[in-house]
């Protein structure tokens, strides 16, 4: 049995557990500590890694007292629960938001000190888990960071892959993945717990049989199975003194397969069983917004949903819960469609193992559930062939099928005769598979889209006959962004001065920025923002340096795009404009005198295996190494693009923006949360009428906003009457030369046809309508010239931007999920 031991009774097992003393010398003795008896070295003797090691388990040990407690009391309150269902988690690092958490910062920099260690240092040897591809996975570690922070009870349950989002590195300007290798210095911040490890199945086939009761039932009997071991890692509230759990699940070889090695005789073929095994929690799939149709995917969904279900399940029963009363306790909330497989595996228990009738299982599942749709895109919905989920999941399949008649059965009921709606609205699409997003919508007390606009267009375009059976189904939730970590953790100086002005009460209440609203008209207060900003400039620069050999000129306005290359987000209009100024002083239509001095900083990685997007990152580059050795922009424009964008580069490069690229064709971008974070840093936003841009411009308003681009409206319009980009091409001379100046070869060494995929796309595809938001791209790029050379005016536009947009923290967004969704009040 490996079950909880001991004599729980015992008044020294109810002792609350203390943490070391709040004070330096506490703080130096528990290091030290840690690095004698965790690393086994003197200080005299440790490496920069054993001391970031000791550093990380000083400061948990700081927290264990609080997750203790909050454990507890979660275990003595039995409160309603949120698990939150994620593939992806981008956590950023851990050590600054933990010492933050804590209110250990100064702490620790001066016991450091005095041990002869900058911790500096040390911060800079944490590698950050990308568990996570983009928005969807740090949105998932923004929102537990604020449940915690509000003292909701939430388990974040999701994988833990041993490799996390690739390494990008630039070999002659193309990207090259290298392998995430975040585990290899150790690991200070997880907690394994292989004794609490769960089994889950695959495979195999389905049996029904007559049981004791004289019913007809089904009995699933697979093939193989593996291990979900629980990784657990601590979720500090900030100076809340809760700390609540993440827990991420590895695969391992189950027994059967140790077994084997001892038995089979045939060692190898028993080693490649378990590596098959482990595989499922081995590597993040690298794609953003568009689905991997892999049997592994489906594998890695259905593990971390199967181990996270029998997880609370069996703790509830432990703790005498009728699982009739499950919505009472939890409510799944479903992070897009990838934990989607989890409506039927709770189905399953229920019926198979519980012996629910179906719709005594069906009231509870769709009570249990919720889920948040991030995208508009219909190649991004994501659809399992039902050939694959029959063979890697034969019971669920069952299911599905029978959630779906008696679905059907109610669209027929409510639009009698309308066949045709049925038809459009059958989970299961013959010919393509299973839909998880009409799974979800169906299984789902509330679907929700992540901005008003994104939310709007999911009621009226993707899912409209849905809408329209459950009009009370749909809502939004905006979403946001941890101020903990995006301003203050990222930008200490801005914070510095915000205390300072009107106290520190806006870390945990954001809209408190407003009162900062008056003082952009204060002179004083104007030239200390500035003097925040240049400060930012040079952190930047300095890190650039030592991280790339990136040169950033001073005084530059810093105009920043940064996201994950996709098509739709239109990096390549970003680079039209860039070209395009290039050309005109190349040809003499401009003085280089009359450039504005900026520098224009792209961070992006794009999916392995999506070409469009590499060749775009590939000329990107090249445009930046011609033109920041051209003598001619000398000062004027320089490209800078460092690879490997990630939290950690995204913590330093926001605060130091002047300019926020937001350029996404109308009706693409769900919601965006960059945005969210550049405009709470104080830049001004150069954008399309798209996701939160939208709200993000209402709230500025527009005097403070560079919007640009065709509506979603007229993006449906051009796109009906049948959009031809070859005729902008034609029409705008200034637009043919800067296509035609990619295809010279100026840029590619001579060769025409270098980027061809890309040229050739845009003048003859352009999915995304680039070509069509050229010209006011660039009118909106020369408002952008005017404001800044007035820093006075813009300095005030950067102001109003922070001291607007506090409704953006992802603590409003909690607050919202909670009241429109969770239907569950802070407790504890
Ligand atoms: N998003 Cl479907 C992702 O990052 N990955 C995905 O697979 C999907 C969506 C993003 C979306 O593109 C952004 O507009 C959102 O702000 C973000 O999710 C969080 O909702």
């Amino acid at each position: 049995d490996l079950g909880p031991s001991g004599n729980p009774t015992h008044p020294l097992a109810t002792a609350p557990v203390g943490a070391p003393p709040h004070s330096v010398d506490g703080f130096v003795k528990e290091f030290l500590h840690e690095l004698n008896t965790n690393q086994g070295v003197p200080l005299s003797m440790s490496s920069v890694n054993d001391q970031y090691m000791a550093l990380a388990s000083t400061v948990r040990n700081y927290l264990m007292a609080r997750w203790l407690e909050t454990n507890r009391k979660v275990h003595e309150n039995k409160p309603k629960t949120i698990g939150y269902l994620s593939a992806e988690y981008l956590l950023g690092r851990q050590l600054g938001n933990a010492l933050l958490a804590t209110d250990l910062s100064d702490i620790a920099e001066k016991g450091l000190a005095l041990c002869g260690i900058d911790i500096a240092t040390l911060r800079a040897q944490e590698v950050e888990p990308g568990l996570g591809n983009g928005g969807l996975g740090r949105l998932a570690a923004c929102f537990i960071d604020s449940l915690a922070t509000m003292d909701v009870p939430c388990v974040g349950y999701g994988i833990r892959y041993e490799y996390g989002i690739f390494r990008q590195t630039f070999v002659d300007g193309r990207q090259v993945e290298q392998p995430d290798t975040w585990l290899s210095l150790g690991s200070p911040w997880e907690f394994p717990h292989p004794e609490a490890s769960v089994q889950v199945d695959f495979g195999g086939h389905t049996e029904r049989y007559i049981g004791e009761d004289g019913r007809e039932r089904v009995r699933w009997v697979p093939a193989w199975n593996v291990l979900g071991v629980p990784y657990n890692y601590m979720v500090p509230g900030y100076l809340n003194g809760r700390v609540n759990t993440l827990r991420l699940w590895s695969a391992q070889a189950t027994k059967a397969f140790d077994l084997q090695i001892f038995n089979s005789g045939d060692y190898a073929q028993a080693v490649r069983a378990q590596t098959f095994a482990e595989n499922i929690s081995k590597v993040l799939y690298p794609e953003d917004s568009t689905p991997q149709g892999k049997e592994l995917r489906l594998q890695q969904q259905y593990f971390f949903v199967a181990c996270s279900l029998r997880d609370f399940i069996d703790h509830s029963l432990e703790d005498g819960f009728d699982l009739h009363n499950l919505p009472e306790r939890i409510t799944f909330q479903l992070n897009d469609t990838h934990p989607v497989i989890a409506v039927p595996e709770l189905m399953r228990i229920l019926i198979d193992e519980y012996d629910f009738e179906w719709d005594e299982a069906w009231d509870v599942t769709s009570r249990c559930f919720a889920y948040t749709c991030h995208t508009l895109l219909p190649e991004a919905l994501e659809v399992w062939p039902t050939d694959l989920l029959g063979r890697l999941l034969p019971r669920h399949l069952e299911l599905i099928y029978q959630i779906n008649d008696h679905f059907l059965a109610e669209v027929r009921e409510a639009f009698p005769g309308d066949d045709l709606r049925a038809h459009h609205m059958s989970i299961i699409s013959h010919g393509q598979g299973v839909r998880m997003a009409f799974l979800a919508t169906v299984a789902g007390t509330k679907v929700n889209g992540v901005a008003e606009l994104h939310s709007q267009l999911l009621r009226d375009k993707v899912l409209p006959d849905f809408s329209a059976l459950w009009p009370e189904k749909f809502t939004n939730v905006t979403n946001g962004v941890t101020p903990r970590r995006f301003v203050r953790l990222s930008n200490p100086k801005l914070s510095e001065l915000i205390n300072d002005t009107i106290g520190n009460g806006w870390v945990t209440d954001l809209e408190r920025l407003k009162e900062l609203e008056p003082y952009a008209d204060d002179p004083e207060f104007r030239a200390q923002f500035a003097e925040i900003k240049a400060w930012n400039k040079h952190r930047i620069a300095d890190l650039l340096r030592a991280r790339d050999g990136i040169d950033l000129p001073d005084g530059h306005l810093v105009d920043v795009m940064v996201k994950r290359l996709h098509e739709y987000k239109r990096q390549s209009l970003k680079l039209l404009h860039i070209v395009s100024l290039y050309e005109q002083v190349l040809s003499g239509k401009i003085a280089a005198s009359e450039v504005m001095p900026r520098t224009v900083v792209f961070g992006s990685k794009a999916a392995p295996g999506y070409a469009m997007a590499k060749e775009t990152i590939h000329l990107i580059n090249k445009v930046a190494a011609t033109i920041n050795a051209d003598p001619i922009l000398e000062g004027r424009l320089k490209i800078a693009f460092p690879a490997n964008y990630n939290v950690t580069l995204a913590e330093k490069l926001i605060p130091a923006a002047d300019l926020s690229e937001q350029i996404s064709l109308a009706g693409m971008e769900a919601s965006g949360t960059g945005n969210m974070k550049f405009a709470l840093n104080g830049a001004l936003t150069i954008g399309t009428d798209d996701g939160a841009n939208v709200e993000i411009r209402k709230l500025v308003g527009d005097k403070h906003f560079f919007l640009f681009g065709m509506s979603e409206p007229e993006v449906a319009e051009l796109g009906a009457q049948g959009y031809n980009p070859h005729s902008y091409y034609d029409a705008n001379p200034q637009l043919k030369a800067t296509l035609d100046l990619i295809s010279s070869g100026v840029f590619s060494n001579g060769d025409r046809h270098l980027f061809d995929m890309v040229v050739e796309n845009l003048k003859n595809q352009d999915r995304f309508m680039a070509l069509a938001d050229f010209d006011s791209y660039v009118a909106a790029q020369a408002k952008v010239e005017e404001r800044y050379a007035d820093q006075d005016s813009w300095m005030r536009s950067a102001i109003l931007n922070m001291a607007r947009t506090g409704y953006f923290s992802s603590d409003r967004s909690m607050r919202d999920y909670l009241q429109r969704i969770w239907h569950t009040t802070p407790m504890l």
